[in-house]
């Protein structure tokens, strides 16, 4: 089988989601981190939207996140996706769901000022409601068996707690019990700890402090190390 190789961007957590699906079946490939802010040229040709992730196979490239991990599980053994027809569309439902959640943390993180942060905050807060109420599986999504919609959400899980540690509150074990033991089980993953670069997390805090928002006002990185201004 060809070798597929994954392009990739270090703070893109779309790309992440190929990246676990790829780790989680033990597929040999290959990375290739771009910068964003500068494209080569060679990926603007090949990418129709010029966006990471693209997986190159052969001469095929194929994107968005999520036709690349319904192509992977299609493409090696041990089936992610469940089974039953409609148990596998519920999941495509909240796996575009985590797309919403995901939009929803990019607006938290760009919010201008502390009331635009608050409204969105509420927004994602009110996202997280809905998906307590359907997660009936532990430890994943579905139960006992690791799927698409697990490596959906990892990422959004990990990014979204880099932000909480920053502005806490995202995750509140009374409201959302069940999202708290998911996340928890899906951050300790070999193929999500593996599905990103080992600073992802100081990328993150550096890539928040230059943006021109309030998230920054409660961040301030001195000498490489963070100091993250209390806002309570
Ligand atoms: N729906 C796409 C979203 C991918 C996406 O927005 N990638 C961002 C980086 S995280 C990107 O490439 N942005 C570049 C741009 O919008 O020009 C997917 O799931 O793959």
């Amino acid at each position: 089988m060809i070798k597929p190789k994954l392009i990739s961007f270090k703070l893109c957590p779309f790309a992440q989601r190929a990246a676990i699906v790829l780790n989680h079946k033990r597929v040999e490939y290959d990375i290739e981190y771009i910068d964003l802010a500068s494209p080569p040229a060679w990926f603007t040709k090949l990418s129709p939207l010029k966006k990471v992730p693209i997986l190159l196979v052969g001469d095929n490239v194929i994107f968005d996140s999520v036709v690349i991990n319904e192509y992977l599980d299609e493409a090696y053994p041990n089936q992610l996706h469940p089974q039953d027809i409609i148990v596998r569309a519920m999941n495509r439902c909240w796996i575009e769901f985590g797309n919403d959640c995901m939009w929803s943390m990019y607006h938290l993180s760009m919010a201008e000022t502390e009331a635009k942060y608050n409204v969105i905050r509420e927004i994602l807060v009110n996202k997280f409601d809905q998906i307590e109420k359907v997660l009936i599986g532990t430890p994943y999504f579905n139960g006992k068996a690791f799927s698409l919609v697990d490596a959906s959400y990892a990422p959004f899980f990990q990014y979204l707690a880099y932000l909480d540690e920053i502005s806490s509150g995202f995750f509140d074990t009374f409201r959302h019990p069940k999202i708290n033991i998911w996340k928890s089980n899906l951050l300790k993953l070999e193929s999500v700890k593996r599905s990103c670069v080992t600073e992802v997390g100081q990328l993150y805090r550096e890539q928040l402090q230059k943006r021109q928002g309030y998230i920054p006002t409660l961040l301030v990185i001195s000498h490489g190390q963070d100091i993250v201004k209390s806002n309570y």
